[in-house]
């Protein structure tokens, strides 16, 4: 088991190139259920029961419900220090990308710029007949459920990816070139098990980076990390960083 108080073993100052990729966990102490913690059930489905084209075309009143119960919950949540240290090591490297598979903004809100949400966010909606851009709505609770695209009337739907449905182009493309070019990747937060994001840190160790996992289970990533620490990210992380920087200055 890699000792988790040594520091990634390049010095700082010899990385250029970053890439992160985290899952619900690393909101999870901003108040956020995770998928497949406590809280992760929704009356009595999961998500993937419900976050799928047929649960939606089924019984789109259901599926609004439950994305209004989660932008209820999430509205109520801050970024918590996990966020904002990846915002503080961004200005660190000259290519820094971090990935989410989160759907809450809690990333951008903490103040991360280069930012890729690979499912979405469940602040933007969009029109089922895409007559229109998608566009920002954060009323909580929601007006109407189930919600209407104010231009032709149609449903509208949160501007996330279900399952099933292919990852926005741009957005798979640019994590793919980051997991490929990153020197070390940071694993925080996620049980690794929805693909395609789960494969990104296994592109990355096939291309010689150094992985490391943040989480306090293990994970079907963990055999493959170069170090692992078994904390909650909102203390593990910062802790990691202050020793990487500390050795960056030895
Ligand atoms: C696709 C947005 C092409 C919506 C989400 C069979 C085999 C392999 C793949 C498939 C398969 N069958 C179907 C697939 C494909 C499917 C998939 O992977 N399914 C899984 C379930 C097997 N993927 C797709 O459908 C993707 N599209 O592949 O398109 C295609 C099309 C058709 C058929 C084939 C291919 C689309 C996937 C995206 C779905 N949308 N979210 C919404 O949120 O409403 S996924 C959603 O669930 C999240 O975004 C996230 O990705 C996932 C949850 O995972 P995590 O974030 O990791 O959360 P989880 O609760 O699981 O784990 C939390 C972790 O945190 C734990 O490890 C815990 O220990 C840790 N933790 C807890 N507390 C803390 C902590 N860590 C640190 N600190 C703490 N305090
Ligand atoms: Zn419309």
């Amino acid at each position: 088991m890699p000792d988790t108080r040594e520091s990634v073993r390049i010095p700082m100052d010899q990385v250029r190139s970053v890439a992160v990729l985290t899952g619900a966990g690393i909101s999870a102490e901003s108040g956020v259920p995770t998928f497949r913690g406590p809280g992760g059930l929704w009356r009595t489905y999961r998500a993937e029961d419900l976050a799928t084209p047929d649960a939606f075309r089924r019984d789109p009143r259901l599926v609004w419900e439950w994305y209004d119960w989660r932008r209820g919950l999430i509205a109520a949540c801050r970024p918590n220090p996990a966020h904002h240290t990846l915002a503080e090591m961004e200005s660190h490297f000259a290519d820094f990308c971090l990935i989410t598979q989160n759907v809450d903004g809690l990333h951008r809100l903490a103040g991360s710029r280069n930012l890729v949400e690979l499912h979405g966010n469940i602040w933007r909606l969009r029109c089922t007949r895409n007559c229109c851009p998608p566009w920002e709505d954060r009323t909580v609770p929601l007006s109407e459920i189930p919600l209407r695209c104010p231009l032709c009337g149609a449903l509208a739907r949160p501007d996330v990816v279900w399952f099933g449905e292919s990852l926005p182009g741009p957005a798979l493309d640019a994590s793919f070139t980051a997991a490929q070019r990153c020197q070390v990747m940071l694993v925080i937060g996620t049980s690794a098990l929805v693909q395609p994001a789960a494969s990104l840190p296994l592109m990355a160790v096939q291309r010689g980076a150094t992985l490391v996992e943040i989480n306090p289970e293990p994970t079907p990533l963990s055999e493959y990390a170069d170090q692992i620490i078994r904390q909650p990210a909102a203390a593990g992380l910062p802790a990691w960083w202050n020793a990487w920087i500390s050795v960056g200055k030895r």
